[in-house]
Order: C-alpha cells, then structure tokens, then sequence
C-alpha cells in the first residue's frame, strides 16, 4: 500500500504524518527533536474519531426557546442554513443591543497552526463586524499579567524572556524553585514545540554541579532522574516563604544595600513590614513556619545559600494561580532584589522554568507566525476568567486594575478554539450562568463538553486536514503544515466558515483581504521573514521552506541574560515603572485601595487553605495541575489519556495516610467533594505528596448527573473567584475538598459520547 508523508506542528511537537489510503496511520516525531512527547501518537486515533462532528447541527430546544442547554438532541442541517442561522443571530443581536450583546473573547489554545488560529480567525471576524465583549488576560498567568508592570514595567519575563539555560549552565550555583520542574508541562509551547530540551539542560546541570531545590506539596515535581533537596510546602503558602528568606536577609545584613539603592523603590516601606516595624510582626522565619509548614532553621539556610552564591530563584505559573497570586510573584523579585543578583549572569529571578517548553531556550529576537487582529471598535472586555461573575449577574459593577467597571449584558455566546467547559473554575456555577444567553454557537471538531451545550455546532476541521504555518517566537523553528487528509464528515476551515458569514455581512473581502488559504500561509510566513531580516536573521523564501517542511531561527551568539543591560545603566534603560527602577512598593498599586492587593508584598491568607478554618470541614488541599498524557481536555479520550484512567475515573493522587484515615483502597473510585461541587475519581496512592494534599488534573470531560460529575474534572470543585481585584486572574489553586469511598455503582461515564442526532431530512 503507498504511503505519503507530510510534515505538521502541533502544541506538543513537530511530526511527520504518514497517510495511507486517506487515513492517518502514524506521527512520526521531527528529527531533531531529542525528546518527542508521546502526545504525538494521540493524533490519528482523535482525527478519525466517532466523536468528531459530521455535519452542522441545531439543538432542538434552542428552536422553542429552551436555554437549558444540557443533554438536549441536535439535528442536522446544511451548511447554507446553518450558515444562514449564524447570520441572522449575529444581525438580530447587534442591531437590537450592539456589541456589547455579544460575548467573542473565545479563550483557548486553538491549534498549532497560526493560520488556522481559531481564536485569533473569531476576533478578526467579529471585531471587524463592529466588535464585541472580548476577554483580556489569560488564565495561564493571570495575575503576573496585571502586577508585573506596576513592580518590572513589563510581563514579558513570564512569557519567556528569563535569563537561558546556557547562561545558567555556566553560573549558576544553586537553583531554587518554586514549584518544581516537572517535565510533562515542558511538552508544549502554544504555537508548537521544535526542540525539547529540557531533559537535556537539566542533566547538564546536574553534571556541573549546580544544586537544584524544589520547593512544592509534591515530590513529584522534581524531574525524573535528577537529584534535588526537596523542601515540602502547605499550598497557597510560598509567599510566607519568601518573605521570611527576605526577612533573614535584612536581619543578618546580607541584603545588597548598593543594588537595592540604584535599582529599586520602596525598600524602606517594604522592609518595615517584614521587620514587623509597620504591623507588630516581624515576618521572621519562625512565623513563616507556623504558616507554610518548612521548618524554620530551613528558611534560614536557604536564604544564605541564595544570597552567599550565584543564585536564581524560579516560580512555576502555578503559584500565581490561586487567591492573591499576586504576592508570590511579587515577593519573589523583591527577593532577587534584597539577594542582588538581578540582571547578572544565570542570577535573579525568573518564571515558569518547566511552565512551558519554551522557558529558557536560547533564541533570538524574532517575530513569530500571525494573521493580524484588528483592534475591537466596541473596546468593551471582561478579565478572562470573570465570564460566570458576567452572565449571572449583567449590570454589576467590578474592580479591575484601578478602574471600576459594569458587566454588559450577554445574549449571544460565539466560542471556536477553546472549550470553558473544562477550562473554567466552578463548573456547577458556569452551567447556570450558561442558561442566560439566547443564543450560543460553537467551532468544534468534536463533541465535547462544550459542543454540547451550544445551539449551533459548526464541525470544525483539524490541522491535517488543512494547510497552514505553526510556529512560536520563542522556538527556534517555522514549520510547513501539509494538508495530509481531506476534510472529515462535512468539516469547514474556521477561516472559511467565518469568510462565508462575512460576505453575509458584507466585508467578504475585508477578511479574507483577497487571499486564499495558501496565500495566507505565504503572507504570515513572508511577514516572520521580514521581521526577521529586520534583526539579520535570513530565513529561506517561501517555496523553498514549504518544500522542505521547516526553517531554522540558528541559536543567538550570546547568552540571555534578564535586565542585563538594565544592571549595566539603569539611566539609558528604565524600566516602564513610574520611577523607572524595580518597586518593591508600588505607589500606583497602594493607591488602588485594594486590601486583597496593597502596596507592597504581603502575606495575605486565602479563604481555603491547609490553616483555614474551613479545613475542619473540607481537611484536604486539592491542586488541579496540567495534565501529562494531554493538552488540557485536548485528547483526553484518546488511549494515551485513556490509559492512566482508574476504573474509568480520572485519577486522584492521594497521601496513604490520607486513604487509610478514610478506609480509602488504591485503585478504588471515591467522591470527592466540597461545597461547590462533586466527582469521581480513581484512586492513586502516592507516598511522595505531601499528606493533606490531594492532586487531579484538569481536562477530563465532564459528564454531569446532578451536580456530580461521574468522570472526574477537577473544575466541579474550584474556587471561581478573582486572585484580587489588582488582576482579577483565576484561583484554581484554592480549592479544599474531603474524599470518601463512593458508595454507588460505578458504570461507565458518558463524557465520549456523541449526542443523539437527527439526520437532514
Ligand atoms: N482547575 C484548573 N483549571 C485550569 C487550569 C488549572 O491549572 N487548573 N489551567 C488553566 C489554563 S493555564 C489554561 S491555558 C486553560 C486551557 O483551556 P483551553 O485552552 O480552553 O483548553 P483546550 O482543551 O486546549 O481547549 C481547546 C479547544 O479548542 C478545540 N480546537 C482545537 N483546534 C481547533 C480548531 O482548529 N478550530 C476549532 N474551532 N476548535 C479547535 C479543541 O478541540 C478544544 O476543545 O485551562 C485553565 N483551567
Ligand atoms: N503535558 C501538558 N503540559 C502542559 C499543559 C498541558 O495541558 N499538558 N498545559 C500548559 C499550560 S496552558 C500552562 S499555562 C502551563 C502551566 O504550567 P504550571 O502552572 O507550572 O503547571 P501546573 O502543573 O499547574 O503546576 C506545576 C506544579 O506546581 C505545583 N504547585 C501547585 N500549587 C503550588 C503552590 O502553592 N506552591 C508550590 N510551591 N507549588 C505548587 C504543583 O505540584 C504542580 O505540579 O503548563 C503547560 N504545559
Ligand atoms: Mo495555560
């Protein structure tokens, strides 16, 4: 039988697809890449899936009337009517309510492919249709996004500008981090991964000597086969920490008084609130003990051991996710600073180290693959993560980042590219927000949670079954995506779908702007070249790097090194802070009023946590991290994903004291359970957590019956609440649940089954 090959990018990594007969057999990965993710082999199996959507549907409640979106049958129909539909909704809502009916901000990962980036292709659409509600910030790092400017004048250090691996591997003596680095997150990078190398640096740093600390509830988030001290931590608790090594600074005089006086504001203040001069409590490494559990003449010694050495100090997105998120970013700079070795060679601060594949590869300035997005004339958004707050109570009025402002009114939903029922924190309370809207329409290409409970589903095609250009400005790689398959069922580009309702709305060719599929991948590849030529990088025409698959960004000639020229004259490099240097207190931020957010770092306590009273009720610290067998709830019901399932539950890790306490079996399936919500999940001994906290990762699709979800996504159970008012970023780190037994039947959930689906007539 022949076999065609055909090169392609997904989040996960760079592969081959190879076809026979139509039908992918395989993925094979890209050459170069020293650590492929087993992620590749999911493919196939969820392209030719009996979950993907074969023709446009329309949920038959939704033509009497009916919102309540769940469990509801669909019927087909064609694509002029569906098209027709989509049309007609869009026209009714802006003409009766304006933008502000309408909610496009359409968070979510999309696909690899920058062409066919679903999210960006929706924004472009409606935003040049006369705008919408958009949705700003991420829930990635939503909290760093909002503070970093007011403390470093930019965020761009936790999107990938930290100081790179080659410079570490040749300073640095001891890393510290928080959180950890476990290496399943390293898989991906948005947009697409070339090189994992993580695996790599980390063994070089081992062979050199440099000493790794983790810091984290869980052992298991020091990388597998490299030693390092493990200091367990009560979750939601680093601030603490942080403050009391910074506390050991100042009280044994090892504080770098010159660094602090040229490149930073506010110390003094700062500092009378660790000393205790400002509240009465001095902010000593006994005080922090009693808070986050380390002992405290640990405390101590690593704050010599950062201060006496080359160090640099790291924090995981996952601290910063989770009530007050704010204040462990914000502490840990003013850590570096005290420690004075920000802007030196493989010293400082950085974040995400293991967040994402991309942190700390050495590359060059660069512009990465994009279709551009017009600005949103109605200039009306909500923070990411507020969408339930939005829907459930139009009209309210909310703090964000110094200014007040009123959640409009939503009647009509548009999502393609990410799916909020996985992604979003209380699922229970976002299925009654999802009842308030008159219309929802959906881009999938299965039928997920959210395809689900949409009015009209449009099936989406996937990346190999379109041309397209994947690649990230932080990899150091362009990929060529070939077309490996032809759509499946009646699969439409995103692209074109939103170009045909254009032309319904007249502005055809302004979307498109007259260029076709392969004129677009031509366009944003030509604009990456330019850009890069700009900065005396060459890349290869683009025939040439369509023939061949993929162009190299060669490595820079020098190591990264974070606010390097910043240390070396802080007049001709402000920073974009008001004072132009680091502040430690920002008058900006003291002068929002917030208390969930003041002036300075602060140790604040969230309403859950291991100390708070609630945890006589609910005793146990749910942390909800990212999954390793797939992109969030991308692939979760392929076999790698479904290969780790217990009793086709989604696992729970779990201390065995903490199941044995509670009659609790491995293997076994138990509820898990608090206030907010319930789901099932299968039980995971795992003696290396810390005991108190239990550990589910997100994305299994749900499959509700009453408020319990007999799957297991871990979202039924976290907190929808803004890390302050600052930010307004997502909690889902703060979270406290109890476990027990499950008592009923366990029979198969129903989160992979498609909806009952009536054909065309
Ligand atoms: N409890 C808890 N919750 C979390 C987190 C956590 O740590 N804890 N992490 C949060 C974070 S950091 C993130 S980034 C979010 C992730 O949340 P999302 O980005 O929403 O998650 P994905 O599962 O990647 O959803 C992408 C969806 O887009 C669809 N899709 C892919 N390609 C295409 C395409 O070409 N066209 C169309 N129309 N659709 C496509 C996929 O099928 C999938 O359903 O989750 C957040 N939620
Ligand atoms: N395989 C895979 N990789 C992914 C993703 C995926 O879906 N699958 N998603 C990607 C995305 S969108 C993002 S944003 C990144 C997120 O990257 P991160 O936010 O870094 O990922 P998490 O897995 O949520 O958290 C990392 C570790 O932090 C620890 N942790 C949690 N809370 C605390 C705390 O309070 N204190 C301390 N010290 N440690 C804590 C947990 O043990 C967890 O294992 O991951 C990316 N990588
Ligand atoms: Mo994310």
């Amino acid at each position: 039988m022949s076999r065609t090959r055909h090169p392609s990018l997904a989040h996960w990594g760079a592969f081959t697809a190879l076809v026979e007969n139509q039908r992918v057999v395989g993925c094979e990965p890209f050459g170069p890449d020293p650590s492929p993710s087993p992620m590749l082999g999911s493919i196939a199996e969820m392209l030719h899936s009996p979950l993907r959507i074969q023709r446009p549907s329309v949920r038959k409640g939704w033509l009497d009337g009916n919102r309540d979106r769940e469990g509801d049958e669909y019927v087909e129909v064609s694509w002029d009517h569906a098209l027709d539909l989509v049309a007609g909704e869009l026209a009714r809502v802006r003409a009766q309510h304006g933008p502000a009916g309408i909610f496009g901000g359409s968070y979510g990962w999309s696909s690899a492919g920058r062409v066919h980036h679903a999210r960006s292709l929706i924004r472009r659409f409606l935003f040049q249709g006369g705008g919408c509600v958009d949705q700003v910030g991420n829930y990635s790092w939503g909290a760093a996004q909002f503070l970093l400017p007011h403390v470093i004048g930019t965020t761009s250090p936790v999107s990938g500008d930290v100081t790179d691996w080659e410079s570490v591997l040749a300073h640095t003596r001891h890393i510290v981090a928080f959180g950890g680095m476990p290496i399943k997150n390293s898989q991906v990078t948005s947009g697409g991964a070339g090189l994992h190398n993580l695996p790599g640096w980390l063994a070089r740093a081992q062979a050199v000597g440099i000493r790794l600390t983790v810091i984290s509830p869980t052992r298991a988030d020091i990388p597998d086969g490299i030693a390092a001290d493990w200091i367990p931590i009560r979750p939601n608790t680093d601030t603490a920490l942080m403050l009391a090594m910074a506390h050991t600074l100042l009280a044994e005089g090892l504080h770098d008084t010159a660094f602090l006086a040229r490149y930073c504001v506010g110390v003094d203040t700062w500092a009378g609130y660790l000393t205790g001069a400002a509240d009465g409590q001095a902010k000593d490494a006994a005080w922090a003990s009693g808070i986050c559990g380390v002992p405290a003449d640990t405390i101590v010694a690593l704050a010599r051991s950062i201060a006496t050495q080359r160090s640099l100090l790291t924090a995981a997105w996952s601290l910063q996710r989770a009530q007050h998120g704010e204040q462990p970013y914000w502490a840990l700079i003013g850590l570096a600073a005290l420690a004075g070795q920000i802007g030196l060679p493989g010293g400082g601060f950085a974040f995400g180290h293991a967040s994402l594949n991309s942190i700390g590869q050495p590359r060059r300035q660069v512009p990465g693959p994009e279709v551009p997005v017009p600005k949103n004339p109605a200039q009306l958004a909500i923070p990411v993560a507020r969408i339930s707050d939005m829907l459930l109570a139009p009209g309210a009025e909310y703090e964000f980042n110094g200014a007040r402002h009123t959640y409009p009114d939503i009647k009509l939903i548009y999502w393609a590219g990410g799916n909020p029922f996985h992604h979003h924190q209380d699922q229970n309370r976002l299925r009654d927000a999802w009842r308030k809207p008159e219309t929802v329409i959906v881009h999938e290409s299965w039928w997920t949670p959210l395809a689900r409970r949409a009015d009209i589903v449009l099936p989406a095609t996937t990346s190999l079954e379109r041309c397209d250009v994947g690649g990230s400005a932080r990899d150091p790689y362009v990929f060529a995506m070939h077309r490996a398959v032809p759509p499946q069922g009646e699969a439409r580009n995103d692209f074109d779908i939103f170009a045909e309702l254009a032309r319904r709305a007249g502005f055809h060719d302004t979307y498109t702007a007259g260029r076709d599929e392969m004129g677009w991948c031509r366009h944003v590849y030509e604009g990456m070249r330019g850009g890069c030529a700009e900065r005396g990088v060459v890349l290869p025409p683009f025939d040439e790097f369509w023939a061949r698959g993929h162009a190299e960004i060669p490595p820079p000639d020098s190591q990264y090194v974070l606010f390097e020229a910043f240390r070396r004259d802080p007049d001709a490099h402000r920073l974009r802070t008001p004072s132009g240097k680091i502040e430690l207190t920002s008058d900006v931020v003291a002068g929002f009023g917030y208390a969930d957010c003041p002036g300075h770092p602060v140790w604040l306590a969230p309403s859950e946590w291991l100390g708070a009273e609630a945890a006589g009720q609910w005793p146990l610290h749910l942390l909800t991290n990212q999954p390793r067998h797939r992109l969030h709830s991308q692939l979760d019901p392929a076999a790698l994903s479904r290969s780790a399932k217990i009793q086709g539950c989604e696992p729970i890790a779990m201390h065995p004291d903490d199941a044995a306490a509670r009659g609790i079996q491995d293997g076994g399936v138990v509820r898990v359970f608090n206030a907010r919500g319930a789901c099932l999940a299968g039980v995971k001994l795992d003696a290396s957590l810390m005991p108190g906290v239990v550990v589910m990762s997100t994305g299994a699709w749900s499959d509700p019956e009453g408020d319990l979800d007999r799957h297991g996504n871990p979202n039924t159970l976290t907190a929808d609440i803004g890390t302050s008012r600052l930010a307004q970023g997502p909690s889902a780190q703060t979270a406290l649940v109890q476990v027990e037994p499950y008592a009923g039947p366990v029979t198969p959930h129903r989160a992979w089954e498609s909806p009952a689906v009536q054909a065309a007539s």
